[in-house]
């Protein structure tokens, strides 16, 4: 008969979660000793970096990611990583070890008191089981609502003394069962939608995360076509959904109010797919919509629908609703003329402009690189140089918690081994994830960090200018030697200033297939 622990890691194996992201201590090793051959156990220095390894591979796999944190302290280190997760609807199965059940009402040294409760509202769902023998459902009840829509992640804490429990022989059914989700327009919503869009004058679309998440971006291809409409990335985005050389691309919408009106002014109507209505950051209050036009939202998250303060929106899978758009609305029969060339990066006297880098990355790098930006200041650069074709190729902390970026480029490069994960992260967030690095060398992921170094908090000194704060201190972080810090923790690194030292050590490491750090000096520029 099989004890809790073996019925649980049937049950993962079963879920294809054989990868482990964890950083243990005494409550999780009577789980970890039990772990079988065919795992890999992923160690992570510190658990905002263990959760954004996580994270990274659960969005560049396109699959839930299975995490092992300690206890209540484990827990609160990952959850700064963990407030982007909710937003970039991230199937994380977040397990933490907790005190043998009896002492933990005495509130022992490392119970996890209120477990369920500690990581709300970061989670969709948490639990602790009632008894030992409710463990592996709970775990398998973790695993499918993590997955099913809107996918988010979830935590369950585990009593220590409940892995060498007998489990229940109805656990056999866990393994094999499946949930799915049949999240689709009906015929009757379907023909509301191209009746909109066949009469409206100026149709736009405005995609977001969900689409890429999905890989739907040819559909999205299609039914721009079709429409001969214009696309923008909905505020904020964490993925790119469209290819920013297509003909119809027009950018990446501001995340404020009155500047998505601006830029959507003249549109009739306003199709949403796949992103939240809308990400704002910047409060600058406004009109919400253009004058005279509609918006539809297409989202598989009934909360983002719920909460949109203004437009209709429709819970649905967004590949199914493009795909079946893209083949319902009739042609346009007109074509939008080809884009201009990408602009000549902005240049500087006093080093590298962020243009000037994006453009070297652009020219350098493979065609199916992907990128995971963590550079708050660089954002106009980064989409102003850019070509990105790709499903699967732009990630970007999706609640703008700094410590992810760093850490899910290794977690990015470890699901993808076929394709180069490229972080660019500015000098102020390499700090809160740098011991991923660590966890790249031990374990050989041949990720390439490149460092842009302005030697402040640049996003920061822009929004002081806007805030009229600029008498705030502690926005400067001079002084901070990454490539020391890397060799340290056993990344070859190398340090730069001009373009040609930074393309030839950029050419270095993508030859060598190996864990690698590029500092690079950078000048301050704004978002
Ligand atoms: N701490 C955390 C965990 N998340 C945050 N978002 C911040 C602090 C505040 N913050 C921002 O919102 S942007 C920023 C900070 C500190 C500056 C990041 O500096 P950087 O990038 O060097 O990474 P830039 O390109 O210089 O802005
Ligand atoms: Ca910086």
């Amino acid at each position: 008969m099989a004890d809790v622990r073996q019925a649980t890691y049937d049950l993962l194996r079963a879920h294809e979660l054989t990868t482990i992201f964890g950083n243990p201590g005494s409550n999780e090793l009577p789980f970890l000793a039990g772990m079988p051959d065919d795992f890999l156990y992923v160690l992570g220095l510190h658990e905002g970096a263990v959760l954004a390894m996580a994270d990274g591979y659960a969005q560049a796999r396109g699959g839930p990611a299975f995490v092992n944190l300690h206890a209540a302290a484990g827990t609160g280190n990952a959850m700064g990583s963990l407030t982007n997760s909710v937003y970039s609807h991230s199937p994380l199965i977040i397990t933490a070890g907790q005190q043998v059940r009896s002492t933990i009402g005495q509130e022992v040294m490392l119970a996890n008191v209120e477990a369920p409760t500690l990581p709300k509202p970061l989670v969709k769902w948490s639990s602790e089981p009632a008894c030992a023998q409710d463990v592996p459902r709970t775990i398998s009840h973790a695993i499918h609502i993590a997955n099913l829509p809107a996918k988010g992640p979830v935590y369950v804490s585990v009593p220590y003394d409940d892995w060498e429990q007998e489990a229940p022989v109805e656990t056999r059914h866990l393994v094999e069962r499946t949930t799915a989700p049949a999240n689709s327009l009906t015929a009757d919503q379907l023909g509301v939608l191209v009746e909109a869009l066949a009469g409206a004058q100026h149709p736009v679309l405005v995609l977001g995360p969900e689409v890429d998440a999905e890989r739907a971006n040819d559909e999205a291809v299609r039914l721009a076509d079709a429409l001969c409409a214009p696309v923008w990335i909905a505020p904020s985005p964490a993925r790119c959904p469209f290819p920013t050389r297509h003909r119809s691309f027009r950018g990446v919408l501001p995340a404020a109010v009155q500047g998505v009106t601006d830029a959507l002014a003249g549109h009739d109507l306003i199709l949403v797919i796949g992103a939240p209505v809308f990400r704002y950051h910047q409060f600058a209050p406004g009109e919400y919509l253009p004058e005279g036009a509609r918006l539809i939202q297409l989202t598989s998250d009934p909360g983002e629908a719920a909460r949109a303060p203004m437009g209709d929106a429709y819970v649905t899978g967004m590949r199914d609703s493009l795909t079946r758009l893209a083949d319902a609305v009739p042609g346009r029969g007109a074509t939008l003329p080809p884009l201009e060339g990408i602009p000549p990066a902005r240049t500087s006297p006093d080093g590298l402009h962020p243009e000037q880098l994006f453009a070297l990355v652009r020219e350098t790098a493979p065609g199916d690189v992907v990128y995971v930006k963590e550079s708050t200041s660089t954002t106009g650069a980064f989409w102003s140089q850019m070509d990105l074709s790709r499903p699967n190729s732009y990630y970007f902390p999706a609640s703008g918690g700094l410590g992810w970026g760093l850490p899910a480029a290794v977690g990015a490069q470890l699901a993808l081994p076929d394709r180069r994960v490229v972080g660019l992260i500015g000098d102020g967030s390499a700090n809160y994830g740098i011991t991923a690095l660590w966890t790249a060398a031990r374990y050989d992921i041949p990720v390439i960090i490149v460092i842009l170094k302005n030697g402040t908090y640049g996003a920061l000194r822009w929004f002081a200018r806007i805030l009229d704060a600029c008498k705030a201190p502690g926005l400067d972080v001079p002084g901070i030697d990454f490539a020391a810090i890397a060799s340290g923790y056993g990344v070859t690194a190398t340090s730069v200033r001009t373009s040609t030292d930074f393309v030839a050590a950029f050419e270095e490491a993508l030859a060598d297939y190996r864990p690698a750090v590029i500092e690079v000096e950078t000048t301050v520029t704004e978002p």
